[in-house]
């Protein structure tokens, strides 16, 4: 029986996959937990050639997750960037950015935009608009395609990757398996080609995966998404994972201000004035709803 550390690469219901040395080993927890996420360090023992129980996870730099109002769902550990990617087509929804946005924020993981298929030029003006008012609140956008120009999308990313240990998330069909086929040379994740012919959601990503680059290198494929719940987000959290709102907190006249309908509240002042966007200020009434209806 021997003790082993190794990485979780890959994470399907209560079964994960861990890289140890040279081996990977199929690995399960001890009875009904599964707060394991891909990207934890895990010190394991060994079952039999090729299997091992999780004895226990080491301390995590950082925990990206979903909630929703019964119970959180972990996305990934230890990863230090997060690459929301959003595409010309099909389009992108900001409700889903802005949530993935603050669950960095939350994290306290930098994020960038990753806006992909720039090759599909009649809606490329109105996707870069839209991708405008994310860069005006600090998050990088580097524009890319995976398919017409992948030696540039290579350079352009690879320097952004290195050191790091990054998540790429974002819908079905933008392209993050694309974008890691082109960086991972022997990742050979299947593309949706088959399901955009016959519609049948063949190849779309089912389940999260880590592919390490090199010792302080990884990216991790994760499966497209249709909801981002954030119930588990305190009001404070909220108001601190929203960088437009920081130079007006403090300046409302009540110091308790939720910035829902008080007279005289700093944050719908500045709406008012077109300093915030009101889609954001939106979002945020929409999120400090769920969190009061949490129930765990
Ligand atoms: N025109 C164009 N199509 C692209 C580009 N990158 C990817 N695609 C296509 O977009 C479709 C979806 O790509 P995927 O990489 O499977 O998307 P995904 O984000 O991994 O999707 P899920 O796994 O379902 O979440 C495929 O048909 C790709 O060939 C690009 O730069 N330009
Ligand atoms: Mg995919
Ligand atoms: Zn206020």
């Amino acid at each position: 029986m021997t003790e082993l550390t190794a990485t979780i690469i890959a994470a399907h219901g209560r079964h994960y996959l861990a890289q140890a040395d040279t081996e990977k080993l199929q690995c399960v927890t001890r009875g009904k937990k599964s707060d394991v996420a891909v990207g934890d360090i895990v010190h394991v023992k060994r079952t039999s050639n090729d299997q091992a129980v999780i004895e226990s996870i080491a301390e995590r730099k950082t925990l990206l997750y979903r909630s929703d109002q019964y119970k959180s769902k972990l996305l990934a550990a230890n990863v230090t960037q997060l690459f929301i990617v959003i595409a010309t087509e099909p389009g992108f929804s900001d409700d889903l950015v802005s949530r993935a946005l603050v669950a960095a924020e939350a994290a306290g993981i930098q994020a960038h935009l990753i806006l992909n298929k720039i090759d599909v030029t009649e809606a490329l003006g109105k996707t870069r608009e839209r991708a405008a008012l994310y860069a005006s609140l600090g998050y990088p956008v580097h524009e890319v395609s995976a398919r017409a120009y992948p030696d540039a999308t290579h350079a352009a990313l690879m320097p952004l990757l290195q050191g790091q240990s990054t998540i790429l998330i974002g819908q079905s069909g933008m392209g993050k398996s694309s974008l890691i086929n082109l960086i991972v040379p022997d990742a050979d994740i299947a593309v949706r080609e088959i399901s955009e012919a016959l519609d049948t959601g063949k190849h779309t990503t089912t389940f999260t995966r880590l592919y390490a680059m090199d010792e302080h290198t990884s990216i991790i494929d994760s499966p497209g998404f249709q909801e981002f719940g954030l119930y588990h987000l305190s009001e404070g959290m909220l108001e601190r994972a929203f960088p437009e709102f920081q130079s007006y907190l403090g300046n409302c006249k009540f110091y308790n201000c939720h910035h829902i309908n008080e007279p005289e509240c700093a944050i719908r002042t500045a709406v008012a004035a077109g300093a915030i966007a009101p889609m954001r200020h939106q979002l945020y009434l929409q999120l400090l709803h769920e969190s009061s209806q949490k129930l765990y």
